[in-house]
């Protein structure tokens, strides 16, 4: 399977979450986030990717993610919301916030388009497809399966921060609206890398392909 890949134009590079509030010093930090920073400019400018996806995190102050929104409850504490386990943020990439810019040092000009998720106050949004369980019982699309079919998109390829939320969740939503799933692991970094071992293996258990270093080294792997 691996090598037989579709053309260009069918595939997509999906960006996730380069913000300064995932980075080092930032209010959500993930592990040496920084060091994805070149592996990903060279991959959104290789040419190996017919469309460029990029995704900011996107919050209200007072997003119903953060521990400051709950009184009582500190960062990283996990609580029960619409039936689901949530776990409550420090206040991150508040909209319009220095934390909240997509980094600097990439150029977004290649991006095609900018999703911009978790907008809702009472809804976390991890996924670029969609949001978390809300009130409803539902999770609202943000529209974007239904732009990369409409351009004929079979395959599409996740990097970014944090690998155990945002990027996870990502790949996860991009198998089951039916596109063929690479998760770039060298290009993401976790909050924590704690959670490796169980990110690798519900990849590895749902038929995501995990891209190693070694072969995205070569143009036709
Ligand atoms: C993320 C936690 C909360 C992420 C976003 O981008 O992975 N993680 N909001
Ligand atoms: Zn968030």
């Amino acid at each position: 399977m691996p090598g037989n890949r579709p053309p260009i134009d069918e595939r997509a590079l999906i960006v996730v979450d380069m913000q300064g509030d995932f980075m080092p010093g930032g209010a959500l930090p993930c592990v040496r986030g920084n060091e994805i920073l070149d592996g990903i400019q060279a991959a959104m400018s290789s040419g190996e990717y017919g469309h460029i996806v990029a995704t900011q995190d996107w919050h209200p102050a007072g997003h119903i993610s953060f521990a400051s929104s709950h009184g009582h409850h500190q960062p990283f504490e996990v609580i029960e919301l619409y039936g689901e386990p949530q776990t409550l943020w420090p206040d991150h990439c508040v909209r319009a916030t220095s934390g909240a810019v997509l980094d600097t040092r990439l150029d977004w000009s290649l991006a095609n388009i900018i999703i911009r998720k978790g907008s809702d106050p009472r809804v976390d949004s991890y996924s670029a497809f969609r949001d978390n369980l809300g009130p409803k019982g539902t999770r609202p699309s943000t529209g974007l399966a239904g732009w990369l079919d409409e351009r004929g998109v079979t395959e599409v390829s996740v990097c970014g921060l944090a690998r155990e939320v945002c990027v996870l969740w990502t790949a996860e939503d991009a198998l089951k609206a039916g596109f063929t799933t690479r998760f770039l692991w060298p290009l993401t970094r976790p909050v924590s890398f704690d959670s490796d071992a169980a990110t690798y293996q519900r990849l590895e258990h749902c038929g995501i392909a995990i891209v190693d270093t070694a072969s995205m080294d070569s143009p036709d792997a």
